[in-house]
Formats: structure tokens, C-alpha cells, sequence
């Protein structure tokens, strides 16, 4: 049997086995440390001292690090905070091995000595989910908390709202619940031109309960939700509600690409989306709220009657200024709460934010740079490679996707803190995170096939903040990790390619190789940004 030592993943900073094993079924330690330890391995039943047991106590080091010693007379883990201490008990999870990732064992389990020592490079290392394009299950979140703290991943970002549909429930606004929620039916593959739609309607919502719920689960686990409202554009789902609001849209889209429906930068608008954003903060306990910011069509504002009252009100010249005020004004209701903002990159070229404002970098290095640069904190979420929702690889075989390939390897390869970056731009990255655009994911089983196990990749260069060791992460995928997914029910895509009932075939599901995005295009695109206004589109993706 392969040494689990050597399959950890992420691969810890310093592991090293020893001879012999320890079989536990105990656990002893500070109540505290000792609870968060049985919520991660099972009911424990806790020990008088240390000896035979698993021990766990606190002691010196780095925010998130953490020791675990295994002789066989017992297990000790030292973690600098409880984040560190849970790391450690992941980490304990993978020696163990795939048993440990079934349900219905009995828990504890034999692990082969040795000792593990380590610390991540970067504090904000996540995963984001698209909710809004395909609505998944809360089961279905509460199922990625676990599969993103297996791999130490401490961000869970919701993107919760997008013209094709708004997830959270209102209270004080109903009507939000009936309309926006859903949408009649959807876009069948890509197009550019004439469309079809599958005539079914699509649709779900989280109530403010059900987010307390994966919010306090996920704290439990050691992951913050970051939930998104984006705005003021991909907002036509609130304006089939608020039409009043909006310009561009009367109804929750069908398609995709980037929309015509976003809201008016007035103060009603303001009103009501700080009203949305208080009602979420009493389901969800967050530092970070993302407000979006990104793909924002401002070409109708001018030629709105109310927008350009409001544009002479506050003396602003061109609708671009108007989005940054957008944001500035919800940010600074944000901060009132001591909450941080977070926002796409693009809001940071509009002025959209706040001194404190993370941005959160989608248009690759040169953005990021520039908002590191500019001294905002960063996190790092360039399309290539950390863009799941791209096909895996040229195979025929790969089902329809917006675009790609980004491989394995391409994920693996992610450089979280370029070295060409000075150490002042460096020091402002957060970190990194992976995304999972939903337009072509309609269920959780496709989620698993598209995001691992290139976020295995993601997780191991944000733990160490830099690039992936790509032999040595394929060895582990295929000698240790892959069986520990698969024992915790993640239908991830093989490494060789799809399995039967993964790949496209001919029908809706095939592969569009002639319509997609390349490297090739999404990098002119990207180049061409710095002069074209970037906030400004006038035209979609594909209508
Ligand atoms: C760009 S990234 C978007 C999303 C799409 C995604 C598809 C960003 C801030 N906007 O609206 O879903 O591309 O890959």
C-alpha cells in the first residue's frame, strides 16, 4: 500500500512517516478543541488523559498551522488556533484513508505513525458556486463545505443572484420570492444567434433560514460564506420584480451571456438593495459581503430620465462614474456594519470602491496587479486557469462547456503570487479561489465532473502559494486522493476522461468545439480591456 504520507493533499509543508501505527478510538483535550474534533472524525468518546488517545491542545505558530505527531501509544495534534487544529484532523482524515470518508463507520480508525508539520501561505483559499444560473440544493452546499475543508480551503463564495435568477428569500419583499426565483425556461446549447429553450422552468431559493443553516455549518468547519449580490448588473431577475428599478429587462432571462437588465444608480435602488443586504446579514455571519460589479451594461442610464437626474445631482459626467457611486453607496452601508465589501475587478477601474474594498481579480495578472498596486487586498480568481466551468480537455467526448480547455495541469499551474510582482503587490494578495459558473452545469452530479479534481489543483497552489507540482499531484490524485473522493461520493472526472455517463454524446449535452472560448480569444479580449471602458458593454456574449 502506498504511504499515505506521500499522498496527502494539498501536500503539507513537511510530512514524514515512521514505522508501526496507532489504532484510536478516543480523543482528549480542552472541551472546546476536543468538540471540534469529534464534529469533523464522529461521536469519540473522550479519554481521562492522553495516553492511547487522540490528544489535542494548542501551542505556538502561524495562523492556520498546525503539528500532528503519530506514535503507537498515541496521536497528538497541536494547532496554532482551531482552524489549525482542524486542518490537523483533515489531515488525519486522508492518513487514515478512504474509510474515514463513508458514512456509518464507527469512528477513530488505524493510522500508520509519522508526523506531519505544516502552514498555509495564503489565508483566503475558496471556492465559488453559481447558484444563480442553475439553482443547487442546499444539501448539495452543505456537501461542498465538507469537500472544500477536506482539501483546508477556508472560503465558501455564493454567488447568489444573476439575471436568470435571484436564491435568496425575502421577507419584507414577497414579491421577490415569486418572481425572481425562477425563470420559465432555459437556453438549449450555446448559440449565437437563434436560440432554443427547453420549455421547462428552472428555478429555487434559499430561505434566510436555510442560509443560517449552511452559514453555521460551514463555521463549524472552518469556512466563511463570502455571498455575492451582484449588481448593478446581471440584476434582471430583481427587475422583473422592481421593473421600476431596472433598465433593460422585464423578466428572469432564459440565456446567457452579459444582459441589458441592470439596475438604475439612484437612490431607490440603493434603498432597496441595502434593505436585501440587511435582511441576508440576519441569516448569514460574514465579514464579506460581495457586491459584483462586474459585466455592467451602462449604455441606457444616460438616456433614462431618472438616472440622468441623478447623474446632474451629483455633478457626474460619464454613466461609468455612476457605477462606482453605485457600489461606493451600498459599500458605505456595509461598513456601517462593519462589514467589508468585496467586489469583480471591473468596479475597481470604475471607482466602485471603498479603501478597505477587496477585489477580487477575474481578468487575469495585469488587473490584479494594478489593484494590489493600487493597495486594495486581492483575491485572485483569473479565468485561466481557475475558471471550472471550462471544459477539461479537447476530448470529444467532453460535454458541452462555455469554453476551455483548461486542464488539470493549466489549475495546477496557478501562481497565486507572480513572481514578477514586487513584494509590496505580493503581500496585498489575500488569496486565491476557484469559480463554478453554472450556465452549462445544470446539476450537482456535473458541479463534481467540472470542479474536481481540478480544484484539488487550485487548493494545493492557494495552501502554498505558488504553483502545483504536477507529477507529483497526478501521483497522489491517482495512488491516494481520488479514492478518498470517491469514498466520499464526489463523482469527479477520471483522469483519462469521462466515464460513459460523463461524456456529452450527440445530443444536447455535446461538445460545441466551433463555439466556444479559447485561450486564444478570452486573452485578445482581455487585452484589448484597458482602453475599452470595460464596464460598458453593449452588446451579449451570444444573443
Ligand atoms: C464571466 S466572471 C462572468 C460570469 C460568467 C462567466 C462564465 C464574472 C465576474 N462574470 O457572469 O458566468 O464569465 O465563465
Amino acid at each position: 500500500m502506498t504511504d499515505p504520507y506521500r499522498t496527502l493533499l494539498p501536500a503539507p509543508r513537511h510530512a514524514a512517516s515512521a514505522g508501526g501505527s496507532f489504532t484510536f478510538g478516543s480523543v482528549h483535550g480542552d472541551p472546546a478543541l476536543v468538540e471540534a474534533v469529534q464534529l469533523l472524525l464522529g461521536p469519540l468518546p473522550v479519554a481521562a488523559g492522553p495516553e492511547g488517545a487522540l490528544s489535542v491542545r494548542l501551542g505556538a505558530g502561524g495562523p492556520e498551522s498546525y503539528r500532528l505527531q503519530v506514535s503507537p501509544g498515541g496521536a497528538e495534534i497541536v494547532g496554532a488556533d482551531l482552524a489549525g487544529v482542524r486542518h490537523a484532523v483533515q489531515t488525519l482524515k486522508q492518513l487514515i484513508g478512504p474509510a474515514a470518508y463513508r458514512a456509518g463507520g464507527r469512528p477513530g480508525g488505524v493510522v500508520p505513525c509519522g508526523e506531519v508539520e505544516d502552514e498555509p501561505a495564503l489565508g483566503w483559499r475558496g471556492g465559488m458556486l453559481d447558484v444563480a444560473r442553475h439553482f443547487l440544493d442546499k444539501r448539495t452546499l452543505l456537501r461542498y463545505v465538507d469537500l472544500l475543508a477536506m482539501h483546508r480551503m477556508n472560503r465558501l463564495h455564493l454567488h447568489l443572484t444573476d439575471d436568470q435568477g435571484w436564491r435568496i428569500e425575502s421577507r419584507k419583499y414577497p414579491e421577490i420570492n415569486a418572481v425572481a426565483t425562477h425563470r420559465r425556461e432555459t437556453m438549449v446549447g450555446r448559440f449565437r444567434t437563434e436560440p432554443t429553450f427547453d420549455g421547462t422552468p428552472h428555478g429555487g431559493y434559499y430561505t434566510l433560514d436555510d442560509l443560517a443553516e449552511v452559514a453555521a455549518y460551514a463555521a463549524q468547519r472552518g469556512i466563511t460564506v463570502v455571498p455575492e449580490i451582484d449588481l448593478p448588473g446581471h440584476a434582471s431577475a430583481l427587475l422583473a420584480a422592481f421593473p421600476e428599478l431596472g433598465t433593460g429587462a422585464d423578466e428572469v432571462l432564459r440565456g446567457w451571456g452579459i444582459s441589458a437588465g441592470v439596475l438604475k444608480p439612484i437612490p431607490a435602488a440603493v434603498k432597496l438593495v441595502c434593505e436585501l443586504i440587511d435582511e441576508l446579514l440576519t441569516a448569514i455571519d460574514t465579514p464579506y459581503v460581495h457586491l459584483g460589479g462586474d459585466e455592467c451594461v451602462t449604455t441606457d442610464w444616460p438616456g433614462d430620465p431618472e438616472v440622468a437626474a441623478h447623474m446632474a445631482a451629483i455633478g457626474a459626467e460619464q454613466p461609468g462614474e455612476l457605477h462606482g457611486w453605485f457600489l461606493r453607496e451600498v459599500g458605505g452601508h456595509l461598513a456601517e456594519r462593519g462589514k467589508r465589501m468585496v467586489v469583480w475587478d471591473e468596479a475597481f477601474q470604475t471607482g466602485g470602491v471603498l479603501p478597505d474594498t477587496i477585489v477580487m481579480c477575474w481578468r487575469g495578472d495585469a488587473i490584479s496587479r494594478q489593484a494590489a498596486a493600487a493597495g486594495h487586498d486581492v483575491v485572485r480568481a483569473p479565468v485561466y486557469p481557475t475558471y471550472l466551468d471550462y471544459d477539461q480537455s479537447d476530448l470529444p467526448e467532453e460535454p458541452l462547456s462555455i469554453g476551455g480547455p483548461i486542464t488539470l495541469e493549466d489549475s495546477a499551474s496557478f501562481a497565486p503570487l507572480p513572481e514578477s510582482w514586487t513584494d509590496q503587490e505580493r503581500a496585498k494578495v489575500l488569496g486565491g479561489q476557484f469559480q463554478a459558473w453554472s450556465e452549462y452545469i445544470p446539476h450537482e452530479r456535473h458541479l463534481d465532473y467540472m470542479v474536481f479534481p481540478r480544484a484539488c489543483a487550485i487548493a494545493e497552489a492557494v495552501w502554498y502559494g505558488a504553483p502545483a507540482d504536477y507529477p507529483s499531484l497526478v501521483e497522489r490524485l491517482r495512488e491516494g486522493h481520488l479514492a478518498r473522493l470517491d469514498a466520499a461520493g464526489c463523482a469527479y472526472r477520471p483522469l483519462e476522461g469521462p466515464l460513459p455517463w460523463q461524456a456529452g454524446g450527440t445530443g444536447r449535452r455535446a461538445h460545441a468545439p466551433g463555439n466556444r472560448t479559447t485561450k486564444e480569444r478570452w486573452l485578445e479580449w482581455v487585452a484589448r480591456l484597458p482602453d475599452s471602458g470595460v464596464v460598458a458593454k453593449a452588446t451579449t456574449h451570444e444573443s
